[in-house]
Parts: structure tokens; C-alpha cells; sequence
């Protein structure tokens, strides 16, 4: 199958659930459940969640089903992390996922709360895990989320983003920004399905290798793809408009270097996988689809 028809179809397992998870619009409080709503039924590749059941897949080949509250559990996070990124006291965006931002329609103090309670109902969703998974494996997922996602990872990440804004980072720094900012909530994504699929030591430190270079390669595409967007928008030379006080990739290695290493970085993903013999194609043709994607 291809990877981007295996993707969508994954996709839609997800966008199915995320329907029947998130609360009803018309419940009260009737503009925070909108919020929550507009923000998350945008639309996106839902890559994380993809990645869990993947990973799950792999190693259990149970009913995707009973992993579901752990995946959506994260895309929930990715979309709090986003709502709350696009505030004008963080980015200032006006537009996500081709559609105004959440404060743009709901206003700063909504959109606020939206994030907030999509990241605290996702841990009430962790609590729904139901298969066969032991109340240790439970507490495991319910601490790698909480890690991934709070100051020792994604928060951490950001708030290093933005002590380093306006200043010249340095290499190590700006690696750690982005195994933190992007890396560390595609690493959880992958040891949830790990630790619910009951990996064994061997497997989780393959597939924790394997989640954090498909990160940072994750990161630098994006980084290259923005910058190259918007040149192409604005009909200048490839590579002229790199904003060099931006902690990115290609501020400090320039386009070509930073295309290499995300490659680097992706070979030595696929590496990894062989321990799972031909069970692992669909994760290998996945990280080449992050570093082969136009978007
Ligand atoms: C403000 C709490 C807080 C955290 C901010 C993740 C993050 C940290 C900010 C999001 C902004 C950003 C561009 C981060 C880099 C990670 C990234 C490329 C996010 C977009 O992820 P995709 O491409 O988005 O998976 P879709 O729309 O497909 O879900």
C-alpha cells in the first residue's frame, strides 16, 4: 500500500474517535466545547496518533480500537500546544491549518481554556484505557504524556525557543530546543504504542532511537519548508530570506547542510528498525515520507 493512502487511512481511524471524543458542541459551556472543537476538527495529518497505533500494531497486532484513548490523548495535546503557540503572546498567528485562529474567532481568554482543557481531558482520556493493558502500563503511559508533554519536553522546549528569540544559538542548543519543542511529543506518541504494546527493553530503546531522529528530522524539514514557502510566495531565490536570529536549522547550517542531516537522521531511523524484520516497512516508509514531504 502507499504510505500516503496507509497515512489517510490511519488518519481517518483517528478523525473518527476524535468526533466521538471531544465533547458536544452544543453541551455548556457552550463556547469553550467550540473552541475545543474548531481548533481540533481543522484538520491535520494527525501523525502522532498515527504513530501510536502504528507502533502498536507492530507490536501486539490487537484491535487498534484498544489503544485509541492514549492516541487521541495526544492529539489533543498537539492541538493545545498549537492554539496556545498562535497567541499574540507567543506567535501571533492569524491563520492555522488554512483557518483563523482559535483566538481570532473566540478571543484570547476562550482560546486559553480551550487549550487548557483539551490538555487536562487528556489525561482523564488515559484514565478510559480499557483492553487488556495492566494498571502499570497505564501509569507508565499516563507519566511518559505527562513527561513529553511538560517541562521536561515540549514545554521545556518552547520556553527555551523563547529565551533564545533574537539571540545566535548555539548548536547544542538548538538541537535541544527541537528534540524538546517538536521531538519530545513524537517520542511519546511512539512509546505509548511501545509500552501498550508491551515492548520489551530492547524494543522500546529501538523505537525511543528510532522516534527521536524522525523528530529532529520532523523539525528540520519544517524549518526548510517554511522558509522555502515563503520565498517561493514571494518569488525570491531560494535560500536569500533566511531570518538568521530564528533558532532553525537552516539559520545556523543553511538549506543544503540542514536537507543532509535530515536525511542522516532518517537513514539512522530506519537502521534501528531491523530488529522487527519486514513487520517494520510501515514505520520505515513513514520516516521517509517526513523527510520527502512538500507541505
Ligand atoms: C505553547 C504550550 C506551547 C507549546 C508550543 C509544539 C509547540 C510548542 C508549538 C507549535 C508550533 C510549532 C510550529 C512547533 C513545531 C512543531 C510543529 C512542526 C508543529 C506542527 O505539527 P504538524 O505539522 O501539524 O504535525 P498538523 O497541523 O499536521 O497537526
Amino acid at each position: 500500500m502507499d504510505i500516503n493512502d496507509f497515512i489517510i487511512s490511519k488518519a481517518d481511524i483517528i478523525n473518527e474517535a476524535l468526533t466521538i471524543y471531544l465533547p458536544a458542541k452544543e453541551e455548556k459551556p457552550k463556547a469553550l466545547h467550540q473552541a475545543m472543537g474548531y481548533s481540533v476538527l481543522a484538520g491535520g495529518k494527525r501523525l502522532r496518533p498515527v504513530l501510536t497505533l502504528m507502533v502498536a500494531n507492530l507490536l501486539f497486532k490487537k484491535k487498534e480500537e484498544e489503544v485509541l484513548p492514549a492516541a487521541i490523548a495526544i492529539e489533543l495535546i498537539h492541538n493545545y500546544s498549537l492554539i496556545h503557540d498562535d497567541l499574540p503572546c507567543m506567535d501571533d498567528d492569524d491563520y492555522r491549518r488554512g483557518k483563523l485562529t482559535n483566538h481570532k474567532v473566540f478571543g484570547e481568554g476562550i482560546a486559553v481554556l480551550a487549550g487548557d482543557a483539551l490538555l487536562t481531558y487528556a489525561f482523564e482520556l488515559i484514565t478510559q484505557l480499557e483492553g487488556d493493558f495492566t494498571p502499570k502500563q497505564v501509569i507508565k503511559v499516563t507519566k511518559e504524556v505527562a513527561k513529553g508533554a511538560g517541562h521536561q519536553g515540549m514545554i521545556g522546549g518552547q520556553g527555551a525557543d523563547i529565551v533564545a528569540e533574537g539571540e545566535t544559538v548555539s548548536e547544542d542548543e538548538l538541537e535541544y530546543i527541537h528534540n524538546h519543542k517538536t521531538g519530545a511529543l513524537l517520542k511519546t506518541a511512539v512509546r505509548v504504542g511501545a509500552i501498550l504494546g508491551g515492548a520489551n527493553n530492547e524494543e522500546l530503546t529501538a523505537l525511543t532511537t528510532y522516534a527521536h531522529n524522525i523528530g529532529l528530522s520532523f523539525q528540520i524539514i519544517d524549518d526548510i519548508l517554511d522558509i522555502v514557502g515563503d520565498e517561493e510566495k514571494l518569488g525570491k531565490d531560494v535560500g536569500s530570506d533566511i531570518d538568521r536570529d530564528k533558532a532553525t536549522f537552516p539559520a545556523i547550517y543553511g538549506l543544503e547542510e540542514s536537507k543532509r542531516m535530515a536525511k542522516d537522521k532518517i537513514q539512522e531511523a530506519k537502521k534501528i528498525l531491523s530488529i522487527f524484520g519486514d513487520d517494520a516497512e510501515p514505520l520505515i516508509e513513514l520516516a521517509d515520507y517526513i523527510v520527502d514531504r512538500e507541505y
